[in-house]
């Protein structure tokens, strides 16, 4: 093993550049071409590959530090005897005084003649999408402006002009991918030769990953990173109110992954240029305003905060940290209630045949050691209920365009653990019989309350029953665990006067509530639906038809 110290390579003349991210860590074990650093400069933002692999020993730099090319980056361990493995082709020292993209030739006064400016030496990388135009056909614009910004998966660039002219016409659209050498911009000008001389003015090479000069057509604009950085230079970015704004690719990057409109911001940087910062403290502001409700979300159909209250001037209180469980409850909850349009049916189904029988197997049941509570009848009924309208059984697309129609049966059971509201799946409850699912039902159980259930136990239901039966309670409207899109709300059986056409009969009559997604299901199937699962569970021989 060697330790060696891995350098800035050759930043195209960028200078002082800043780091903006550090992508590895001391221990990391990196690979050629992975990528170490992010920097800055005034012009593009660029990721400094590894020339080799190896282990990260020590870092030499932090985010904000301003280096230049030769500094050192970080000790990388490597095998002794290896190569830098891009060293050969791509040492950008070795290019440094290679002329890869020039400006025009100066020429005698003479009239105005059109010149295409070409797309420069990208520093190696091909298919460049055009992320912006700096410029509209028409502009009169200055040598070094910025004429569009380009994105590789690496960097981001803009292309400066390498004359003073007018546009005459663009070539490129936002979205196109440009390789070297494609047409950019026609630009009228003034005191150009009509053919452009030979290249006299050199520029440096792109970052790292120079190409051959010879790829560079005379009037190819100057390579992105080689370009002045004066005023002139930053990335204008035309504003909503038609003026302009200053603001690097990385900045700008940043903005349009956020969906920040840069013309709302006040820039805090030098020169009036907007920082990574000002666009992560708007971000920031607005976040907390609409947390606060000062700002409504959507113009008045907004959703007020609860007003935060201090309790403590009412009477003593206590502070009691919340379980894991009873925190992802808070966001599920949350954000089944605010998602899915509830509608929820009430029903009761008469289980006085059901419990007589279930009383009748007791002896059988201890014989088994399990315990035969009503749960495993109400999941084999609405397995049942699920096969016959399946337009329960199923989970609204995220496309928007889709539901998808599953033809599996799992349901979920809604347990009460001392670590809060859990949610094991039964799979498969359709091919099950009443033993196996009265022993997987308590084993769930027991599993959820001793806090062992993996996240797979937890996963895959197609619907949720939620019994409070054992507890009391005469009815209540559970709320839909999406993605599924119903769950039914079981409450105590009672003993209720229930007429039979000629008299009140004692009949034990058990209280059942269905809610569900509105958005995927109807009123009327929820009614064939319940209609049929009431009359399983009142009649279980129904389960053999
Ligand atoms: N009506 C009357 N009695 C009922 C009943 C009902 N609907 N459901 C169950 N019972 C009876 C059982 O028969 C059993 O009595 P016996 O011992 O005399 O037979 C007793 O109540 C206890 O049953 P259990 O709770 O042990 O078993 P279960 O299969 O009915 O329920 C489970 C298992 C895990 C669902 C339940 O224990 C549980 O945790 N329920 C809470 C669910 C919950 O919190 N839901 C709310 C979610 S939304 O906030």
């Amino acid at each position: 093993m060697a330790i060696e110290i891995i350098p800035v390579p050759d930043l195209g003349g960028a200078g002082q550049v800043e780091v903006i991210e550090v992508c590895v860590a001391v221990g990391d074990q990196v690979e050629a071409e992975q990528s170490l650093l992010v920097l800055e400069s005034d012009k593009a933002s660029m990721e400094v590959p590894c020339p080799q692999a190896g282990k990260v020993v020590s870092l030499k730099v932090k985010e904000g530090d301003s280096i230049t090319e030769g500094d050192a980056i970080l000790e990388l361990e490597v095998a002794a005897g290896a190569e830098p493995e891009v060293a050969e082709e791509e040492a950008p020292a070795e290019k440094q005084d290679e002329p890869v993209a020039a400006a025009p030739a100066p020429a005698a006064p003479a009239a105005a003649a059109e010149q295409m400016v070409t797309v420069p030496d990208l520093g190696g990388a091909d298919q460049v999408e055009v992320i912006e135009l700096c410029v509209a056909e028409g502009d009169e614009i200055q040598e070094g402006d910025s004429l569009v910004a380009l994105e590789s998966d690496k960097a981001s660039m803009e292309v400066p002009s390498p004359f003073s002219g007018k546009i005459v016409g663009l070539k490129l659209a936002v979205g196109d991918k440009v390789s070297v050498g494609d047409p950019l911009a026609l630009m009228l000008v003034a005191g150009a030769a009509p053919a452009p001389a030979a290249p006299e003015v050199a520029a440096a090479p792109a970052p790292a990953v120079a190409e051959s000069p010879s790829k560079a057509a005379s009037a190819a604009a100057p390579p992105p990173v080689a370009a002045p950085a004066d005023d002139r230079a930053a990335a204008q970015v035309a504003g909503a109110d038609g003026g302009g704004v200053y603001a690097g690719p990385a900045v700008r990057k940043l903005a349009r992954q956020l969906g920040v409109d840069l013309t709302r911001l006040k820039p805090s940087g030098p020169r009036a240029r907007f920082t990574k910062e000002d666009v992560r403290t708007y971000v920031k502001q607005l976040v907390a305003d609409v947390n606060s409700g000062k700002v409504s979300v959507s113009g008045g159909s907004g959703i007020p905060p609860i007003p935060e209250v201090d309790f403590a001037q009412f009477g003593d209180i206590e502070l009691v940290k919340m379980s894991k469980i009873a925190k992802a409850t808070v966001t599920n909850m949350s954000r089944a209630w605010l998602n899915v349009p509830h509608v929820t049916q009430f029903d009761e189904a008469d289980i006085t045949e059901l419990e007589a029988f279930r009383k009748s197997m007791k002896a059988e049941a201890d014989k088994r050691g399990v315990k035969l509570t009503p749960l495993p009848f109400l999941m084999k009924a609405t397995a049942a209920a699920l096969a016959a309208e399946p337009s329960f059984n199923v989970s609204l697309h995220a496309d928007g365009e889709h539901k998808v129609q599953k033809k599996y049966i799992h349901i979920g059971m809604a347990v009460d653990t001392p670590a809060g509201l859990m949610v094991p799946v039964i799979r498969d409850v359709d091919k099950k019989g009443l033993w196996e699912l009265a022993a997987e039902t308590a084993a769930m159980a027991e599993k959820a309350r001793a806090g062992k259930l993996m996240p797979r136990d937890m996963q895959g239901g197609c619907f949720t029953i939620s019994s409070l039966g054992a507890m009391g309670g005469t009815g209540f409207t559970p709320i839909v665990n999406a993605p599924e899109v119903a769950i039914m709300g079981v409450s105590k059986a009672q003993i209720k006067p229930i007429w039979n056409g000629s008299e009140f009969e004692p009949r034990q009559m058990l209280p059942l509530a269905v809610s569900y997604d509105h958005r995927a299901i109807n009123g009327g199937d929820c009614g064939r639906f319940f209609t049929y699962l009431v009359s399983v569970i009142s009649d279980i021989r129904r389960l053999l038809l």
